[in-house]
């Protein structure tokens, strides 16, 4: 925890390879051991786990032997000093989830997403933590005319209910994007997936988490994002990181491509008192180019530039931000905010 009580997160995937759609790795593996050694001496709190981060071999498991690796995994945690802050189903990478999992147009595969989320749940509960992330990746289409976007919405509230069912203990926070690898997601927003929450059958163990990235590549501001979903209590998580412009998924280190959209997320996480309800998560990549002894510090960076905007909003001259509102100089406000950002 810092000196403002915050706490801090990220998922193994974080630290990673570098492979990308067009080229192979370019970095060594690195064993989860290896990974979770490294989550104190960056200044971290929690971790985020995939089912398989926690569990690799989860397909070949009994339920039983699931909760059995994953109460190892809990030691391991424990002897770090670590938490677990979620856990989120990977639906979007065995062969029954090609064509979506929850709104698959196949029972079969449809069958096999929810299983699969409940063995997630299972995980969760063993490693002490009651919150299940759901990236809904492959929920959409990449040729419209072969779904229903109604009946989409429907099935993806039947399993939501499902796994409320199974685990009354559980929330649930869903994590809207855009496009990546669909075409078009059918839970897009943050709105969709208040909404979609809104209907479950306890809405009150329904949230969101908000990535910086999947705001910007659906045209709308993180900041506003955070607000909105803040205002109704709703937002449990998020995916702090940046991107730049309209172009595939870029997980870039929070800040590092607009300063002052980060400011404004940090603004309005710290004037909501987000210490107080979620960890400040990151999913943040190396870019390929980086050498692997030294693929760690885009999680430094992005921690250090959330602490330092944390320090620029509190030191911000709120009495001279409402006198110019009420001024409606809103130029000079811009002049501010900006002399503020840049040290003066
Ligand atoms: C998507 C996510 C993760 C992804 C991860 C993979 C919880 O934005 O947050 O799911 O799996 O980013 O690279
Ligand atoms: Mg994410």
């Amino acid at each position: 925890m810092d000196k403002f009580g915050y706490r801090f997160s990220f998922g193994p995937w974080n630290i990673h390879e570098g492979a990308d759609p067009f080229g192979p790795t370019v970095r060594p593996s690195r064993t989860f051991d290896d990974k979770l050694a490294q989550y104190k001496t960056l200044g971290f709190d929690a971790v985020q786990f995939h089912d398989d981060d926690a569990v690799p071999n989860l397909g070949d498991l009994s339920p039983a032997q699931i909760r059995e690796q994953a109460k190892a995994v809990r030691r391991k945690l424990d002897e770090h000093g670590l938490i677990a802050e979620f856990v989120a189903p990977r639906l979007w990478e065995h062969p029954m989830t090609i064509d979506g999992a929850y709104t698959s147009n196949d029972p079969k595969a449809r069958a096999y997403a929810i299983e699969r989320s409940k063995r997630a749940a299972d995980i969760a509960q063993e490693l002490g933590c009651d919150l299940m992330v759901l990236w809904l990746a492959r929920e959409g289409t990449y040729m419209r005319e072969a779904k229903n976007a109604g009946r989409a919405a429907q099935q993806l509230l039947e399993a939501i209910n499902a796994l409320l069912d199974y685990d009354p203990k559980l929330r649930i926070a869903i994590e809207p994007k855009p496009n990546e690898p669909m075409d078009l997601a059918y839970i897009p927003t943050m709105g969709h997936a208040l909404a979609l929450g809104f209907q479950a059958k306890a809405p009150q163990r329904v949230g969101v988490l908000m990535e910086s990235a999947h705001s910007i590549l659906a045209g709308l501001d993180p900041a506003d994002e955070i607000g909105f979903a803040m205002s109704f209590g709703k937002l449990w998580s998020v995916h702090l990181n940046d991107q730049n412009g309209l172009k595939y998924d870029q997980d870039r280190s929070f800040g590092s491509v607009d300063l002052r959209r980060a400011f404004n997320e940090v603004r309005v996480l710290d004037e909501n008192r987000f210490w107080e309800v979620g960890i400040v998560g990151l999913d943040v990549k190396a870019i390929r180019t980086q050498p692997a002894e030294l693929a760690t510090k885009h999680l430094r960076n992005s921690l250090h530039m959330f602490l330092r905007l944390v320090e620029l909003s509190r030191s911000l001259d709120r009495q001279s931000v409402n006198a110019l509102i009420a001024a409606r100089d809103y130029e000079e406000l811009d002049w501010l905010i900006l002399s503020h950002l840049m040290g003066r």
